[in-house]
């Protein structure tokens, strides 16, 4: 059990999940990661249709909810509350770009890609306050790059 928690873990830093079956895979809500205070960490995630995202309240303070104009069509909103886990199954392919409500501002998203994103450049032209704007422009870099990688 404890290898499959690590293998998944490393997948995660990574950005891709196991392909054949479904995977489970974990981001941690941080005060402080690699990639600076007040942080998801992996921020990009890339994941299967079917495969499922554990939210962990590592630190206290944080939450994680979907933000609306970064969903694709007939993708379920989600919202978790302060200082607790949220596990999410991703059926729908698509971007599904997320916030920490309390550290929006502070740069605080993460994105989720399901499958074969669709919804990409409309999740790209939404509007975020301070630095989540940054992070944002950051990961869709990052998606970019991983798909140019795969092809
Ligand atoms: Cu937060």
């Amino acid at each position: 059990m404890r290898k499959v928690i690590v293998l998944g873990a490393i997948a995660a830093a990574l950005g891709f999940a196991g392909a054949a079956s479904a995977a489970e895979v974990e981001v941690k809500m941080l005060n402080k990661g690699t990639e600076g205070v007040m942080v998801f960490e992996p921020a990009l995630v890339k994941v299967n249709p079917g495969d499922t995202v554990k939210f962990i309240a590592v630190d206290k303070g944080h939450n994680v909810e979907s933000i609306e104009t970064m969903l694709p069509e007939g993708g379920k909103a989600f919202v978790g509350k302060v200082n607790e886990e949220l596990t999410i199954t991703f059926d729908k392919a698509g971007v599904y770009g997320y916030k920490c409500k309390p550290h929006y501002g502070m740069g605080m998203v993460g994105m989720v890609v399901v499958g074969e994103p669709a919804n990409t450049d409309q999740a790209k032209a939404a509007t975020h306050p301070g630095k989540a704007k940054q992070t944002f422009a950051t990961l869709f870099d990052k998606l970019a790059a991983t798909q140019t990688a795969a092809k």
